[in-house]
């Protein structure tokens, strides 16, 4: 069972003080960064093109791909940002990743930047986790101290400078063009799309934008190898990922392992589901994402697989609900989440979020007739591709997903007039 682990980037977080540079640079930490710069930028991209490594961050675009679109032509100054504004509900690989091993992340960022030809990165976090800013902040200005940033780094020629800014706290920040208005100052709200950042991003310059992990990822794949990293995982999802497994299973955690394992795998490895319960329901990647069923048990966890069974890999936030929860009070929370974060900037998302809550509460205190669900399959046909940004696209995820699979359920909430499960049994209700 354990050689289906692929320990990369957790590999060291039980290392002792694992986050500093002393603990990283014992493990062979920035000797990457010397193969990297012994290489010519254009065969850096390369080789993450080579590797297969799509975006960790829950869409999966091509990350070579993606840095190969930064015109070179263009003389204004190329940036790379990291999206550390890690708030979907559910996911929780980043915040560790940083924590356990932030000098994984500066070093993917060196690499990045140079393959870019970025003298300038940023990297984002989330402003409600302070703990997790100034551990990133401490590691940067380590790695300064030890030459691995600013000038002229390891007599390379290459000059990078990397700043530590923390967001204020609104999940929009995490799409990216409302990130970066967030950086340059203004309110958090998404840019029309195109032109892409990676034409004109930061400052109307060219910048790319990738998550925690997939930047992190890189050092790994620099020092072994393209061949290596796409050895792992399925055809099309190549290399590993860490899996968050949260909710109801013995031993929640992070678990790293290859693109295409199975739930029913992870579920093992962490224990089970609770003693004397059954998986009912679970999220692929975040509340985002479609719920999917037991049904889907021997399902990959690859981008294909997950879409296949019409859900997306995204974040691989694994949100395990067994039978003692109620679908429709989750979904209900959910709804809420989105509904509070909507940035308000389109009226489908504005609004639409603030009615499906409207006709969801009504559902799940066992008001309203069965019409009402078809009003509110209406309301999330009226919102879904219709949006701004991909916020009210999830927004309906979980409403669409769980009257897919749970009809049932809604419409006994309708008949016994309140939630069928028993308040006191049901950790829903918490
Ligand atoms: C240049 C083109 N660049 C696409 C780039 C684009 C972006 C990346 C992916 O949303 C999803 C969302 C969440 N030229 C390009 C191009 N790009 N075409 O590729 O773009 P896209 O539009 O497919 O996705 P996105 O806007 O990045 C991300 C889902 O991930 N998600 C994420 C949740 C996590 C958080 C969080 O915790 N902060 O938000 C979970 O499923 O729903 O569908 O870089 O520029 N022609």
């Amino acid at each position: 069972m354990a050689d289906t682990l692929t320990p990369v980037l957790t590999d060291n977080w039980g290392d002792d003080r694992s986050w500093t540079l002393e603990s990283y640079a014992a493990r062979g930490g920035y000797e990457a960064l010397d193969k990297a710069f012994a290489m010519d930028p254009d065969a850096v991209i390369n080789e993450v093109k080579e590797s297969g490594l799509r975006g960790r961050g829950g869409a999966g675009f091509p990350t070579g791909m993606k840095w190969g679109f930064i015109p070179q032509d263009n003389p204004k100054p190329k940036y790379l940002v990291v999206n550390a504004d890690e708030s979907e509900p559910g996911t929780c690989k980043d915040i560790p990743l940083m924590m356990a091993s932030p000098h994984t992340l500066v070093e993917g960022v060196i690499i990045s930047s140079y393959a870019i030809r970025a003298n300038k990165a940023f990297i984002y976090v989330r402003g409600e986790v302070l703990h997790v800013i100034r551990r990133v902040q401490r590691a940067v200005q380590e790695a300064y101290l030890a030459g691995h940033l600013g000038k002229d780094i390891h007599g390379s020629g290459f000059d990078l400078d990397v700043v530590v800014h923390a967001g204020a706290g609104a999940y929009i920040c995490g799409e990216e063009t409302a990130l970066l208005e967030g950086l340059e100052g203004r309110r958090g709200q998404p840019r029309l799309r195109p032109p892409f950042p990676a034409v004109a991003g930061l400052y109307a310059s060219p910048t790319v934008i990738n998550n925690v992990e997939s930047i992190a990822s890189v050092p790994s794949i620099i020092a072994h190898g393209h061949g290596w990293f796409s050895s792992m995982g399925t055809e099309k999802s190549k290399g590993f990922g860490i899996f968050s497994l949260s909710g109801h299973v013995q031993k929640p955690g992070q678990y790293e392992a290859p693109l295409g394992i199975t739930l029913r795998t992870l579920i093992e490895l962490a224990g089970g589901v609770r003693d004397g319960h059954e998986l009912k329901f679970w999220t692929p990647g975040g509340s985002s994402t479609p719920l999917l069923t037991a049904e889907h048990l021997d399902m990959p966890l690859d981008f294909e697989g997950v879409g296949a069974a019409g859900s997306m890999l995204g974040t691989r936030a694994l949100q395990i609900f067994d039978d003692t929860t109620c679908v429709v009070r989750a979904t209900l929370r959910w709804t809420e989440f989105y509904k509070h974060e909507s940035c308000g900037k389109c009226t489908p998302c504005r609004e639409g979020t603030w009615w499906l809550v409207q006709t969801l509460t009504a559902l799940e205190k066992g008001q309203g007739s069965e019409a009402d669900l078809d009003l509110l399959l209406d309301q999330c046909d009226n919102i879904l591709g219709r949006s701004f940004c991909a916020l009210a696209d999830g927004a309906v995820s979980p409403i669409m997903s769980s009257i897919k699979y749970f009809r049932d359920e809604y419409v006994a909430h309708l008949t016994e007039g309140g939630c069928p499960f028993d308040p006191a049994r049901s950790t829903a209700w918490a």
